[in-house]
């Protein structure tokens, strides 16, 4: 809104205030994606998800059986930095056990398309290091 003031020498100034709206987009997520293959041991599956993802043992035995019978599933939504970082770590792992097992990323579109397994809502807000 402009606003008119007289200044000392009686002329007129038009002064404009500005206030600045800073909206923080929601960071977009990224789904990490587990793969299903004939060769890693299902032992060795479930221990990966529990030291990556910090599941509990019977959700990573869970999500390992999702993926092992529908060939892929979601494990969890993540900034790209984190998703990044943690099928890193599962490659990195499956590479020294020398298993073919496989994590990968993909950008999240909200729409729920049903490879999450526990048909929750899988969203993550980034907050936790998990
Ligand atoms: N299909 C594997 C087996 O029968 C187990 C497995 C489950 C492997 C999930 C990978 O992401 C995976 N030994």
């Amino acid at each position: 809104m402009p606003h008119f003031e007289d200044d000392q020498q009686g002329d007129s100034k038009v002064l404009t205030k500005t206030k600045t709206r800073t909206k923080l987009a929601r960071p977009r997520l990224y789904k990490v994606l587990l793969h299903n293959d004939d060769f890693t041991p299902r032992e060795f599956v479930v221990v990966v998800l529990q030291h990556v993802f910090h599941l509990t043992e019977s959700d990573a035995s869970r999500l390992m059986l999702y993926v092992h019978k529908n060939g892929v599933g979601v494990v969890g939504l993540y900034p790209f930095s984190i998703a990044e970082t943690k099928v890193a770590e599962v490659g990195s792992l499956a590479q020294q056990a020398e298993v073919p097992l496989l994590c990968t990323i993909e950008p999240d579109t909200g729409d729920g398309d049903g490879e999450g397994g526990d048909g929750g809502d899988d969203r993550d807000d980034g907050g936790d290091v998990n």
